[in-house]
């Protein structure tokens, strides 16, 4: 009903711009009450090009994902603006290339917070339309202006970005400090033992992953070997704070409740949720009711869980009736990794299964894999199920947004492609500067140009091509998705003019 509202409502404007100057218009047309469509955001953690069904996997199950991208806008060259999670998710909240800004980096669990309470953002877009906005799930853009004092009301942070609600971890998964903020406060933490955390050093005493394997229940490979919650070490080393820590079986249960309360407190006004789940990023700790529904070991069951807690989230937008009145947009922080740093076989029991689907890369890499995500916009009754090859970047989403909540919003990065997000045009993108760790690449129409960067072709720790050579490469994705052949040598004017474009845009 409010849908059709709000329908109604841009089909009166055109019908009025015709019928301007007829005098038979009724009072009652003009009247109609401007319903705006709610607004969420799915954003998983890692999640690859050929991680879900639609996309192609046939060893893991994911029909609920699946569901999005068989009844939405299923993009095939949709991208994360980076390959790591900091950077791509400033990039999505604010409209701008992340390497404009250089803090936007993999930042530890005790870095400031990285976008300024002055910039645009698409919570302070939209609640600017009348929006009621929150955030649940992973965070990581940085909290405080230094020095956090976990005892006390941390902030700014997203409430101070444009987000009326946030219920968050600070950073990832893996770093500490491991518990729930809620609007800038510790979640259940008791005042007589408190919280410290620190990046450098250990706290006297404390045990760690490097020195205490006997307390563990997860090993590390590589990094992640300071203190240990739930039997499972971290990056960063952390005191205090016992009752509020989190249980990392229950954390996808967690958010998703945490995530359907919000949607039933807030189905009465337009609302934005920013949801962004914490699979298949490390530690991978699957409920105890997901172990074992692959064959792949923990990577496989989480993806399942987070499937599950999609079709759940979905479920609850049925059950409030506003389905029909909610535009989703799923999709990824960057590509995938197998061994992250943990010994969780995932490697191992990989089988059949093709995380990259297909592309060359992965988590880190400029290569395809990289950034080129599962990206859907679903919309139920509203959208054509399309599949659209259209370059669509998720750095477009605030400008997008900004036009279906009825207003503009410029900046330098984002391009207004609403009715290519909808499914109603393939004219995206014209060109895409791609980011990893710090290095960028460009691509223009079907071209990727990679400009030569010094350092390992491989990070062997987990086993992946990051793009680095001494030459240029330039690769024409058309006839060559998995980047085979160089064609720097052999098309040198192709070249030059992608570097001659590539400078323009980053400003070189
Ligand atoms: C890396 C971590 C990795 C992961 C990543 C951030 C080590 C050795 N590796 O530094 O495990 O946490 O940071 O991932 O510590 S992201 O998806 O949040 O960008
Ligand atoms: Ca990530």
């Amino acid at each position: 009903k409010l849908r059709s509202a709000f329908y109604s409502v841009i089909l009166l404007i055109s019908v009025s711009f015709v019928a301007c100057t007829s005098s038979t218009q009724s009072k009652q047309e003009t009247a109609a009450p401007e319903t705006k469509p709610n607004i969420v955001i799915i954003y998983l953690d890692d999640l690859g090009y050929g991680d879900m069904g639609a996309y192609g996997a046939t060893e893991i199950k994911t029909p609920n994902m699946d569901r999005l991208a068989n009844d939405g806008v299923m993009f095939t060259d949709g991208h994360a603006s980076s390959s790591t999670c900091t950077p791509s998710r400033y990039a999505l909240l604010t409209g701008m290339y992340p390497w404009r800004n250089k803090d936007a980096k993999i930042l530890p669990g005790t870095a400031p917070l990285i976008i300024d309470t002055a910039q645009v953002t698409i919570p302070k877009m939209l609640k600017g339309q009348g929006y009621y906005t929150g955030v649940v799930g992973k965070w990581h853009l940085g909290l405080g202006t230094g020095h956090v004092d976990w005892n006390k009301h941390v902030s700014p942070g997203p409430n101070e970005v444009g987000f009326d609600y946030a219920y968050i971890m600070a950073a990832t998964q893996d770093r500490v400090p491991t518990v729930y903020l809620e609007n800038g406060l510790v979640e259940g933490l008791d005042p007589n033992d408190p919280i410290e955390v620190d990046y450098e050093k250990n706290f006297e005493g404390e045990p760690t992953g490097k020195d205490n394997a006997e307390l563990l229940t997860m090993k590390w490979h590589h990094g992640h070997n300071n203190s240990i919650v739930n039997g499972i070490p971290r990056i960063g080393f952390m005191k205090g704070g016992e009752k509020a820590k989190w249980s990392d079986v229950d954390m996808a249960d967690h958010f998703l409740a945490k995530a359907q309360d919000y949607v039933k407190e807030h189905k009465d006004e337009p609302f934005f949720l920013y949801y962004a789940l914490q699979q298949p990023h490390v530690p991978r700790t699957p409920n105890p009711r997901f172990v074992g529904s692959t064959d792949l070991g923990p990577r496989g069951d989480v993806i399942v869980e987070a499937d599950w807690c999609i079709g759940e989230f979905l479920k609850t937008l049925e059950k409030e009736g506003i389905l029909e009145n909610t535009l989703i947009i799923f999709s990824s922080d960057n590509g995938p990794v197998l061994n992250d740093g943990y010994y969780d076989d995932a490697v191992e029991r990989l089988g059949d299964h093709d995380p990259k689907g297909g592309l060359r890369g992965g988590k880190y890499s400029l290569f395809e894999a990289g950034t080129r995500v599962p990206f859907i916009a679903y919309w139920k009754g509203k959208i054509t199920p399309v599949k659209s090859d259209a370059l669509i970047s998720q750095i477009d989403l605030l400008a997008s947004l900004a036009k279906l909540a009825g207003t503009e919003e410029s900046t330098t990065d984002s391009q207004e492609l609403l009715d290519v997000l909808l499914g109603k045009s393939e004219k995206g993108r014209e060109d895409l500067v791609l980011e990893a760790t710090s290095r960028t690449a460009y691509r223009k129409g079907q071209w990727l140009m990679i400009p030569p960067y010094k350092g390992p072709a491989v990070i062997s720790a987990v086993n992946i091509e990051i793009g680095n050579s001494p030459e240029y490469q330039l690769y024409n994705l058309k006839d060559d998705i998995c980047q085979q052949k160089n064609l720097a040598n052999s098309n040198p004017e192709k070249l030059n003019k992608m570097v001659e474009e590539y400078r323009e845009v980053v400003g070189d």
